[in-house]
């Protein structure tokens, strides 16, 4: 069985100007995609978008800066639990056995930051003919409170624990761009493309493409970056946007 970790970008299927609105035409598009797919095992995780980001500002959560007040939980969480609920709704139109897992139920970090996602309950479920659902979420954090993990921790931690695949991130851009906006097609070392992402070292905590990039080289899976026009063509074994293959 041959597993794909797919990730449904926060900025792809919300409306990114106004906060906790869908972009339901766009959510309905890679639904469709995900509905007509053949493919064996796949675990879809999904970012935040206009609903969980807002939230985790304004009660100033970050991936680094943690809260341990209540109510910032409930907000981030259930802004987050709604669009969970949308999107495991368009899946079900389409019968998709989506089946949700929280990562603030599940997972947690230590006070070294790192990330700790128990995966045999999505192992299993992707036994039982399941398609586990996670998104970018709060998660409990040693020392800290709550911080926030983002989608893409999620989609490397369960690809390097399942030994995935394939990995795909669906997403605004239709890849990695160079300096004159045209999709590099394949990246195999950071050096070929650090004039264009400039220093790893000096970027993520929030997500920048530099350190998505460095993230996925080390991987040990080969990941594509594309956008939802090329998302079937991934889902049917092909390698469209940008490939990073360390
Ligand atoms: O959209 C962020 O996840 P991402 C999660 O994958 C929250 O970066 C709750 C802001």
């Amino acid at each position: 069985m041959s597993l794909t970790v797919l990730k449904l970008g926060g900025s792809v299927i919300t409306d990114k100007d106004r906060p906790d609105t869908l972009d339901g035409e766009m959510l309905d598009y890679v639904a469709d995609a995900v509905g007509d797919a053949q493919i064996d095992d796949l675990v879809l995780v999904h970012g935040a978008g206009s609903f969980g980001h807002h939230h985790a500002s304004e009660h100033g959560v970050s991936k680094t800066v943690g809260s341990s007040d209540v109510a910032a939980v409930i907000d981030i969480h259930g802004a987050m639990e709604t669009l969970d609920q949308f999107v495991l709704s368009r899946l079900h139109e389409r019968d998709v056995p989506a089946v949700p897992v929280h990562p603030f139920s599940v997972a947690s970090r230590d006070s070294d930051a790192e990330l700790s996602l128990p995966v045999q309950q999505i192992a299993t479920m992707l036994g039982e003919g399941f398609v586990p659902v996670l998104y970018g979420d709060v998660v409990v954090h040693e020392g800290k409170g709550v911080t926030i993990v983002s989608g893409d921790e999620l989609v490397t931690s369960v690809a390097r624990q399942l030994d995935a695949d394939r990995v795909g991130f669906c997403s605004t851009v239709p890849g990695v761009l160079d300096e004159d906006d045209a999709v590099i097609p394949e990246i195999t070392s950071y050096e070929s493309v650090a004039d264009v992402l400039g220093e790893s070292e000096s970027t993520d905590v929030t997500g920048g493409m530099a350190g998505k990039v460095a993230a996925l080289l080390e991987l040990g899976a080969p990941a594509s970056i594309f956008a939802p026009d090329d998302l079937t063509a991934f889902l049917d074994g092909e390698n469209p946007g940008t490939r990073i293959d360390g």
